[in-house]
Order: C-alpha cells, then structure tokens, then sequence
C-alpha cells in the first residue's frame, strides 16, 4: 500500500501511527486531505473526509485497480470497502453490510453511490441481460428518490431527509439478482414548512423548472416557485445561488428517465406528478370564516374555488367531496351515527395540512414500493433454499442540530445514537471480548458507551418516547407544555437531559418550550416541543381518506388502501410516529448485527461546504464522538487482521514447503506457526486458541505478493500434471 502512496502522503492507516494522539490522528488527516488522499483506514473502518470538489478518483480505471484485491494491496478507498464486502459475500457466502455513518453533509449519500457503483460495475461479466436490468434499477433507484426524499438544507445541498437502507442480492455467481429498500421517515413536515435559506423537497422545483409549458398548463401551475406556499417560505438569499434553477431542469429529465428504466408506466409518471400539483394547490387553499351559511357548511368557506377544481381535477375526485373533506370532518356519535362537523377556519388550515403531508408521504412510499416491486428477485438460488446472500447499504440521515430542533431532529438524531450503539458493539466491545475469548493478553481501551443517551430515549414508560406517546393517548388534553414538564419530572437527575425548568440561569433555553440533550455527537439545545404531540399522533381525519380512495386515478387510489374502512371501524388507536420509528431502528440495528459488517466513517471538513477548507476544531470534534481514536487504540493494542486458521492456511499454504499441498503437522495452528517461521513474520502475530491475529497489514502484503508470485508457477504446475507431461 505504501508502495503506491508513499510517505509524504501520511499513513494510510491511523493503526501505523507513531502513537496515538489526537495531534496525531490531526495531522495525519490533515497531510492527507491536503494531498487529496480523503481516505484513509483503521484496520478494516474506512475513515473518509469530504472533500467538497470532484477528484480523479473515481471511474472504471480506478474499479479495476481494486477488483478483486485484498483490502492493504492498493490505497485506501471505498471501492475497496465495497470490494471486501463483496468478496465476503461471495467467496464465504456471508451476508454482509456497510454500514455508512457521520453527520449532515459528511458525504454519506456520496460514498453510497459510489459503492453502488463499484458493485455494479465488477458484476455480471457475462452480461446476462436480468442482471444488467436489476443493475439499471439499483442505479437509477437513487436518482429518484433523491428527487423525492432529498432537499437543500441550511447544512447541505442535498440533504437526505429519510433513511435508506438497501439490499442488493446476489446469486451464487456473485451477480446482482434483486435487491430491497427499506426507508426510514421521511421528514415530511418540510412539504409545509421550510427554514430561511432551505427549500421543500427538490422533486417540487424540479417539476415547476424543469417541465414544458404545455405539462404546467395542464397541472393548472405557474413556473415560479414563489407563487406557492409550500415552496416559498425558505427563499432566502441561498434561493438564487448554486445554479439551483439549471441543475433542477436537468434533474427532472434525468428523474423521468430513471423512472422509464425502472418501469414506471407512463400513466403512473403522470399520477406521481399531478399528486405533486395536487400539494402545491392544497398549499395554497385559504379558508375564511363567513357570516352566512356556506354551500357546504355554516360559516367557513374556501377563498379561491379554483383551487378546490384543481385539486378535484386532478386527483380524480368529485370536486363536492374534495370541498366537503376541506370543511367538514365525519363523526360517529354514539353507536354507528355519523354527523358531518364543521370545521373552524384554523381546524381546517390543519386538517389541510395535515392531507397535503399525508398526500406526499404516501406518494414517497409509493415510490419506495414501485422500485421495490421490480427489484423483486426473480432467479432465487435453489441451493440456498430460496435464500440469496445479501450486501446491505446503510445511508441514512447524519447527526443535526440547527438554531431550533424539532420532532424529525429528535428522531434522527435517535437514530444516530442506535448506530452509534452498534459500532460500539461490533468494533470497541466486540473486539475486545474477541480477545479475551481467543485468550490474547492486552490492556482494555476504555470509550464513552452512549447507551445511557439511548436508554433516555427509549426507555420503556419513563423514556422520552414513551412520555410522548402517554401525552398522544390523552385525547387532547395535555398541551406540549405539559408533555415537557412530565419529561422534567422524570429526568431531572439524568446526566444527558435538561431543560430550562430544570436549569433556570441558562438563557440558551426557552422557558416551557426547550429541552436539551447531550448528545454522543454534541448537544442540542433547542428541542422545542412545539408540534411534538402532533407530530407523534400524525392524524389524519378519515374524509380525506376515503375521499382519495375513491380517486378514480388507479395509482393515487392504490396509495390508500385504508380509506376502505368504515368510520365506525376506525377506532383503534395506531402506533404512533415515534413508536414506529423506534421499533424500525430496533430492527434495523439487529438485522445490521446479524451482517458481516464493514464501517464507512465520514467527516465534515467544514461548515461552509467548501474544498481545500479542513477545520481543525470541527473535525477534532467528529474524531472526537465517532469514536476514532478509540477505534485506532482497540485496533492496535489489538490486530490489524485475524483469521480462522483453516482460512489462513487454505490461502496461503501454497508459500511454504510444510504446508503445500497439506500439511501433516498435527494441527492448524501449529501449520499457520510453520508457515509463518519459514517466512520470519512470526514475530508479528498472537496465536489465539481458535483464530491467528495479525498486527501489521504488511505482514498480509507480504503473504500476498508471495502467493501471488507463486500462482502462475502453480497453474503451469497443474497444468502440465493435466497433461501427464509431468
Ligand atoms: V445528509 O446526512 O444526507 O444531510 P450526507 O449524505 O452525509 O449528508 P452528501 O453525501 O450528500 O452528505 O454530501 C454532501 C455534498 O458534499 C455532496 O452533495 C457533494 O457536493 C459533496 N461531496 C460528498 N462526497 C464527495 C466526494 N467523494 N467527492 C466530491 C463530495 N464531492
Ligand atoms: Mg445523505
């Protein structure tokens, strides 16, 4: 590896440092960054800095140099993360993982497509032509839902606002036969509101910017995002910079295409984006309370009644029903009783709100589901019962804070902490409970477990979500207010929780508003609980239901299948969004422990989004709580390497005389101690009772090139034994 770098360009693996300091880990990542080498690993984790400028790194050149080698042979890179993950999976039948972490804007959905792109190109040499389609919808996939899952940010461009999680499965050549993606919630409060300087989702601007008049005309929209609501609010001055306008024009005829290679149906192109116009106009709907009775209900009416013809238009619905769902809800009184109640102007306003998020939300699992249902493999392996070895892509939100944070902050940040979780699990705890099995002596690294910050969350009864889902239970009587002064009760003492109830000289908190918790990344001061009770019930009345269930457009119907039910049958109360985003990260994190994992840790380099700008504070601050430093000493107290010793010797017993062809040493580690003697690297291991553990990653190049030397003389061997002409 070394070979290839050189050392002005650092150490290419923080486990090679002198010693191991964060002055060390510094500047080591600062040489390297200066140099363009943004990768750089610690045993096996691949610690990557964005960037923030194209490099020459990437490209089919640049696959090929990493296909098929082992992970020390070439410069640290993602391609040969995703190369390891991929030999893992192929040549042990392992399922595996990669397991992409670090905060907004660290470059996570980057080094995604990357490793996607890595898979797809060392895949399917014979070119069968299934694979080559599960190919283009694996690629293509992302282009969408980026459009749909994606939006500019005050911290990043192109912010993630879901979580993904992709598997991509392969049959027994190693070729990509399906795959399946699972999404985390979507921030969908952002189709309503933006922050100064962010935008709505891009799928919005990209329909407005980047379609024909003609298209417009018939969604009855104006080209100008400012026109309406729901795009408007966050157009501050970052609107006008960043050629917004051309790259959203582009996408859009790139998004189109990508859902053509998918399979969407031309119609179902034309629902998904009349369901955009739908959110856009609903956006707009203002409602105002009048002295006489409406048409439809006593005193409230809608200020412009076109709007309410294009939402009916275009959602294939009768547009009476569309403008009785807007003013009216349905309630069972009493035993099967229904009574139609008005609403009131503000009632309306977030009943209104409440469909248009629904609306979008829906529409984005939709699309989750269409990709799914043509990624669905087709040519299971019999052999494995049906079963196909996976590779699992994790890219989901990074760590956040801004001025003020809400629920969806809460959740992601949550969802960080359960990864942080798992990283100490499987490469601090794990690590050093391998020793201590394997019998290895060595001194224990200590690090910051962040279960404590966990268990504050998710606690069961006392945890804040469980506090939250107590407050949606109420039937309305308990305020947000009320929700925060429970969570004070309960966590006045916890070391990682606090409020300004709690803590009254502290003005960097709103009195009955905020709480903070510190965070394993840092604190958050400003969780305002405003919304929070809302949020979590995300309840939406039954009318709109019903009334695009009864949509005469196949697709939107097909989005809701629970406006079948009858309103008397509605009432069992459904888990709540917090509650069923906790269970889906408890199951995420055990199906991501059940993996053969590899880590992809990101850094931000710095705040301002630009190249060539390392911040030594916030990148200090990162290595700091992702845990690298830790990391490196567990790795280097420990072993760069460790292997079964039945795997080492069959790769490697061809580099010696006593154990080529086989050995006839009684066992194999005392084979694996032949061998190594015979190459002098003995000094460089610990024997452990079942596994050897290797110190340097040189001692693996040297096995390599040794072996690699000797498998052309081995083949002519074999070969001319073929021939008898041995
Ligand atoms: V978030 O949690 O979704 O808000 P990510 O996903 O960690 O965040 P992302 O991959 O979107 O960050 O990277 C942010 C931006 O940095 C990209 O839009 C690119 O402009 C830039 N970036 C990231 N990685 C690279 C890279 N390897 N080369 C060049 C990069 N630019
Ligand atoms: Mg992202």
């Amino acid at each position: 590896m070394e070979d290839e770098e050189g050392s002005e360009y650092g150490k290419p693996d923080f486990v090679l440092l002198d010693q191991v300091t964060m002055e060390d880990f510094m500047r080591n990542l600062q040489l390297r960054f200066e140099k363009g080498r943004i990768y750089t690993y610690i045993g096996e984790v691949l610690v990557s800095v964005n960037p923030y400028q194209e490099l020459p790194l990437y490209g089919p050149e640049a696959i090929a140099r990493y296909q098929g080698r082992e992970l020390y042979e070439r410069p640290p890179h993602l391609y040969a993360v995703a190369n390891a993950a991929y030999k893992a999976m192929k040549h042990r039948s392992r399922d595996t993982c990669i397991v992409i972490s670090g905060e907004s804007g660290a470059g996570k959905t980057e080094a995604s497509k990357h490793i996607m792109q890595y898979i797809a190109a060392v895949t399917n040499p014979s070119q069968r032509a299934e694979v080559e389609r599960v190919k283009d919808v694996l690629l293509k996939s992302t282009c969408v839902l980026e459009a749909f899952g994606n939006a500019r940010t005050n911290r990043n461009h192109n912010s993630s606002r879901f979580g993904k999680y992709m598997d991509i499965n392969f049959d027994f050549k190693g070729d990509p036969i399906g795959g399946h993606i699972h999404s985390y919630l979507l921030e969908k409060s952002r189709v309503l509101k933006q922050h100064v300087g962010e935008r709505n989702f891009h799928a919005f601007y990209q329909l407005l910017r980047g379609s024909e008049d003609k298209q417009l005309h018939e969604l009855h929209l104006d080209r100008n995002p400012a026109v309406y609501n729901f795009t408007r609010q966050g157009a501050g001055l970052n609107m006008t910079v960043h050629s917004a306008l051309d790259s959203d024009e582009r996408s859009h005829q790139a998004v189109i295409e990508a859902m053509r290679v998918i399979g969407f149906s031309p119609e179902e192109v034309e629902s998904v984006y009349r369901i955009l116009a739908t959110i856009l106009h609903l956006g707009n709907i203002e409602f105002v309370e009048t002295e006489e009775d409406g048409p439809q209900k006593e005193g409230l009416a809608v200020a412009e009644e076109a709007l309410v013809d294009h939402v009916a238009e275009l959602t294939a619905t009768p547009r009476d029903l569309v403008l009785r769902s807007l003013l009216a809800r349905t309630v069972a009184s009493g035993g099967r009783e229904l009574i139609e109640k008005g609403h009131t102007a503000a009632e309306a306003s977030y009943a209104r709100d409440a469909c248009a998020k629904a609306v979008y939300q829906r529409l984005f699992e939709w699309v989750v589901n269409r990709i799914n249902s043509v990624m669905e493999p087709r040519d299971r392996d019999p052999r494995r019962d049906g079963k196909d070895t996976v590779i699992g892509v994790l890219d989901i939100y990074g760590f956040e804070v801004f001025p003020v944070n809400s629920f969806e902050q809460f959740c992601i940040n949550y969802c960080n902490e359960k990864l942080q979780q798992l990283f100490i699990r499987l490469i601090l705890k794990q690590e050093q409970e391998e020793y201590e099995r394997e019998g290895i002596t060595w001194q224990t690294v200590e690090y910051f477990n962040n279960a404590i910050i966990v268990d504050l969350v998710e606690r069961p009864h006392r945890g804040i979500l469980a506090v939250l889902d107590e407050a949606c239970s109420s039937a309305g009587t308990i305020t947000d207010r009320i929700f925060l002064q429970t969570l004070d009760t309960h966590h006045r003492h916890h070391l990682h929780y606090t409020s300004r109830q709690l803590c009254p000289t502290d003005k960097t908190m709103e009195f009955g508003r905020d709480f903070r918790i510190k965070h394993y990344a840092g604190d958050v001061t400003r969780y305002s609980v405003e919304g929070f009770i809302d949020k979590n019930r995300d309840f939406l009345f039954q009318d709109f239901k019903r009334l695009l269930y009864n949509s005469t457009d196949p697709t939107l119907r097909a989005m809701w299948p629970d406006g079948q039910q009858d309103i008397t049958e509605v009432t069992k109360r459904p888990l709540t969004a917090g509650t069923l985003f906790k269970n889906s990260m408890v199951a995420l994190v055990e199906n991501l422990a059940s993996k053969e994992p590899f880590y992809v840790r990101c850094i931000k380099p710095n705040e301002d989004k630009v190249a060539g700008k390392l911040d030594e504070n916030h990148c200090r601050h990162q290595v700091a709580y992702l845990g690298l430093l830790e990391n490196v000493r567990v790795r280097r107290a420990g072993f760069a390497s460790r292997q079964p010793y039945s795997r080492f010797l069959l790769r490697y017993k061809m580099t010696c005389e006593y154990t080529w062809p086989n050995h006839l040493l009684g066992s194999d580690k005392a084979a694996v101690s032949a061998l190594l003697e015979q190459h002098g690297l003995q000094g460089d291991v610990a024997f452990g009772h079942s596994k050897l553990f290797i110190r340097s990653p040189r001692t693996l190049v040297t096995l390599e090139q040794s072996r690699a030397r000797l498998i052309p003389i081995i083949v002519l061997l074999l070969q001319k034994a073929w021939r008898g002409t041995l």
